[in-house]
């Protein structure tokens, strides 16, 4: 190909919106007219208190306004959202410990593979390979059989699949399935360091702000077993970059990673297990 395609913020926000609507959270929140008030209404409070603190001017307020519609034209509500309100709502849910935010770039119903897999990747795939292993248990101890672990990443590049121009389908996602003990074993590679994309309004942002647009390596992960608790999660690696200056503030220290190397040098292994609550 002469031309390959470039990826672009307004495309990969586009489908992360549309991944959004397809798969948003089942259960329907019922208006309750009392908590939309009370929300809306401190919301809007907090807002006036920082336009009169800080003499905010109209052209502030037009460049805010011209802002706002960008984001939407973009599709980049989700990544917004997702970089800088979702880490409380994490927070405030209190799941587990193990757990972490989601992010706009999950994709259900990834390739079934067996207990030890290899990612779907491309035959030259670029990057360290990565053998991630470990076991689904509850958390009296007791072995998940049949747990499910799904992992999806970035590739080397910092790509995501379905949401970058050029990447197979499935690249680098995978629905892995636990043996009888609970065990999985997925070698893949590690994923580079993520970047906002700097030609969107979130990019525009954090250019106006001063600001890095950076996430560290990360490996996304939703681990399931029938009668318990979903875990979603995310881990890092140890000495990473971004990993003490996350612009999605989500790392936890229980959450890195520090992979050692395998005997003949060929990549790293590491080896973390998953507790699940009863549901
Ligand atoms: C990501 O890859 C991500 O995981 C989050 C949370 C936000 C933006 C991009
Ligand atoms: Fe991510």
């Amino acid at each position: 190909d002469i031309i390959t395609e470039q990826a672009t913020a307004a495309a990969s926000g586009a489908a992360a919106t549309e991944q959004f609507r397809s798969k948003q959270r089942a259960e329907r929140i019922d208006a309750d007219t009392k908590r939309v008030d009370t929300l809306v209404t401190e919301l809007l409070t907090a807002a006036h208190d920082i336009l009169c603190r800080h003499k905010v001017t109209y052209a502030e307020y037009d460049a805010l306004k011209s802002w706002l519609i960008q984001v939407g034209e973009d599709g980049e509500w989700p990544l917004f959202l997702d970089v800088w309100l979702e880490h409380v709502v994490e927070e405030v849910a209190g799941q587990s410990r193990e757990g972490s935010i989601e992010g706009p770039y999950y994709v259900p119903g990834a390739p079934r593979l067996p207990a030890e897999a290899t990612l779907p990747m491309r035959e030259d795939e670029v990057g360290t390979p990565l053998l991630f292993q470990g076991q689904v248990t509850g958390v009296d101890g007791v072995p998940l059989s049949g747990a499910t672990v799904e992992m999806w990443h970035a590739d080397d590049d910092g790509y995501y699949s379905q949401f970058a121009p050029g990447l197979p389908e499935w690249n680098l996602r995978g629905t892995v399935i636990a043996d009888e003990q609970g065990n999985f074993k997925i070698h893949t590679i590690q994923p580079a360091p993520y970047q906002i994309p700097t030609d969107g309004s979130c990019g525009r942002l954090i250019t106006a702000a001063g600001w890095h647009a950076w996430r560290p390596a990360h490996l996304h992960l939703k681990v399931s077993a029938p009668g318990h608790q979903l875990i979603t999660t995310q881990l890092y690696f140890e000495g990473g970059e971004y990993v003490t200056d996350d612009i999605a503030s989500a790392v936890k220290p229980e959450l890195v990673l520090d992979p050692t190397p395998v005997a003949d040098d060929s990549g790293r292994e590491v080896t973390y297990n998953f507790a699940l609550d009863t549901a």
